[in-house]
């Protein structure tokens, strides 16, 4: 069935307010970071609640829309994600990364303790959908689930930054203890653990630089 509007453009700009636009959303976005290290100061669920509706503004394939945010503010829940990645993580630690991704990782000073998992305010876990289950039981197709739940993901983090709070993409593999933790159903899968917060005081984050352009981009 297809059913059409016109589509009111919301934003119209000379090129030198586009530039300036530009220039902001650029500076803005570049002092973005990952945070480890969480204050333990409570943020409102409704500022939770806009943050993913604006993730699902994403595009995604036949906009299928395939996504769960599971959050989790209750601190029995969190301890029990903490402990499960905890689990994984000492294995990844200890054996499952190579020496070589270990090696990678030393600027960042990680191991396998997880607190950041307790002492944020959320967790905002976002599970791809591999298909939907529709009522009486039918599976129905989704498309670029990855695609989708990474781009989805993205303006996350973009909205997250936006509203002054800080988080991490973290991914304690194999994640399928969320799964059991979170009692999501078959059709699911989790695709990253993201801590939301504010920065704990003091807070530090590794000194990294980003890309030029003319190593990132090619024109033709
Ligand atoms: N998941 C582990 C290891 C880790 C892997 C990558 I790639 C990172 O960029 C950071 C960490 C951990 O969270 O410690």
């Amino acid at each position: 069935m297809k059913s059409f509007r016109p589509y009111h453009h919301p934003l119209s700009f000379s090129e030198k307010a586009m530039q300036e636009r530009v220039d902001a959303y650029f500076e803005l976005m570049d002092r973005r970071r990952s945070l480890r290290h969480f204050a333990e100061r409570p943020i409102p669920r409704d500022v939770i609640e806009k943050i993913i509706l604006t993730a699902s503004t994403s595009p995604s394939g036949a906009h299928k829309q395939p996504w769960t945010f599971c959050v989790v503010g209750s601190p029995e829940i969190k301890k029990a994600i903490r402990q499960a990645a905890e689990e994984e993580e000492y294995e990844n630690y200890h054996g499952r990364m190579s020496d070589a991704w270990l090696k990678d990782l030393e600027v960042f000073d990680t191991d396998w303790h997880k607190p950041f998992l307790e002492k944020a305010p959320w967790l905002i876990i976002p599970f791809k959908k591999l298909y939907d289950v529709k009522e009486d039981g039918i599976h129905t197709k989704n498309y670029y689930v990855n695609e989708s739940i990474g781009l989805a993901c993205g303006i996350l983090l973009t909205a997250i930054h936006q509203a002054g709070l800080v988080a991490l993409t973290h991914t304690p593999s194999p994640m399928r203890f969320l799964q059991k933790i979170l009692k999501r159903p078959e059709n699911e899968r989790p695709f990253l653990v993201i801590p939301v917060g504010y920065p704990a005081a003091g807070a530090e984050v590794p000194e990294l630089t980003r890309k030029s352009l003319e190593e990132i981009a090619c024109f033709y």
